[in-house]
């Protein structure tokens, strides 16, 4: 049995290693990244069972990824391989300390080709969750397929289903039908966990409260909103309440953060939290992650989130 199953892909991350335009980039640095193996990382760096469904080429960067995502603690058995199509890879350029620009080489690539076929009942069926992200069902239409296909089984198996919306505008081609879609899957899930702008592109106000009420009115149960260093909003049909956000000293990359802070929820919710203090955990991940480069590498492990938490002061001996 999992605690948490997900599905999506996951590519090798580049990044030059020089500030400015990568034309001028000689040398770049490789790492991995993808919203559904950061959530599932960070909540194995906790101790709990976690499971990748994915479709990786039969090339290095499959390898690469394969090896780093098990080397992290995540069940990796239900990753395929494709004999003809490539891993994705993407970059991230970092032109100054505001403008950050990301290009994605995944076209075509083999997690696109996943289909309905690759995902096995009884594995979503043994979980406690399963997380889904808008990224996948952006992919192909035989990614949204296995989407929809997997919430369904969750469903027979009484498996819960958290959702983020995660709006990549790049892997849409049309706004219609990435709101028709994300909005037809917070419909069927039991948390959604949207970021502030997110709520504002599917419902088209900035207001968390009337966002919320938008997705209660979709049929989402539980909906917590991220907004990003002021904290975050929950509500459910019985609760509501604003969880202020941790401070740190110097936000070093905050990509990954909303990663982060799902895992700091589910984790929570795993544990036996309230949703408040769940809420509270995933601010305080997200707040972490923040602090270092790169989209896996500032997940804490439990002694350090307990650090963050509540620091005891160190005595001078
Ligand atoms: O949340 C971080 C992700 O956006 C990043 O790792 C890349 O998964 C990714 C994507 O599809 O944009």
């Amino acid at each position: 049995t999992v605690d948490v199953v997900s599905i999506g892909e996951t590519m090798v991350l580049f990044t030059p290693k020089i500030q400015g335009r990568m034309r001028y980039a000689r040398s770049f640095l490789s790492r991995i990244g993808g919203a559904e193996t950061n959530t599932l990382i960070g909540l194995a760096k906790l101790g709990y069972q976690t499971g990748w469904i994915s479709r990786v080429g039969m090339d290095e960067f499959g390898s690469f990824i394969l090896s780093t995502v098990r080397g992290e603690g995540v069940d990796t058995r239900h990753v395929t391989r494709d004999q003809e199509a490539p891993t994705g890879i993407f970059f991230k350029e970092k032109i100054n300390e505001k403008n950050v620009c990301i290009y994605y080489y995944r076209k075509h690539s083999a997690t696109s080709c996943l289909t309905p076929y690759h995902i096995d009942e009884d594995y979503i069926g043994s979980a406690k969750y399963l997380y889904i992200t808008g990224i996948t069902p952006a992919l192909s239409d035989s990614c949204r397929e296995s989407i929809f296909y997997a919430i369904e089984l969750a469903k027979k198996h009484d498996v819960k289903v958290a959702f983020d919306p995660n709006v990549r505008r790049k892997l849409w081609s049309n706004e219609k039908e990435a709101r028709r879609t994300l909005l037809e899957i917070a419909k069927l899930a039991d948390i959604v966990m949207p970021g502030i702008s997110e709520g504002t592109f599917l419902f088209g106000t900035e207001d968390c409260e009337a966002m919320a009420e938008g997705f209660h009115e979709h049929g989402a149960k539980t909906v917590v909103i991220k907004c990003g260093e002021k904290g975050a909003y929950y509500s459910t049909p019985c609760e509501k309440g604003f969880v202020e956000s941790y401070k740190v000293e110097q936000v070093i990359d905050p990509v990954g953060a909303g990663d982060g802070f799902a895992a700091g929820v589910l984790s929570g919710l795993l544990d036996g939290l309230t949703l408040k203090e769940s809420v509270q955990r995933g601010c305080a991940i997200g707040a972490i992650v923040t602090t270092v480069d790169g989209d896996i590498e500032g997940l804490p492990d439990r002694e350090m989130l307990e650090a963050f938490i509540s620091p005891t002061e160190i005595e001078d001996v």
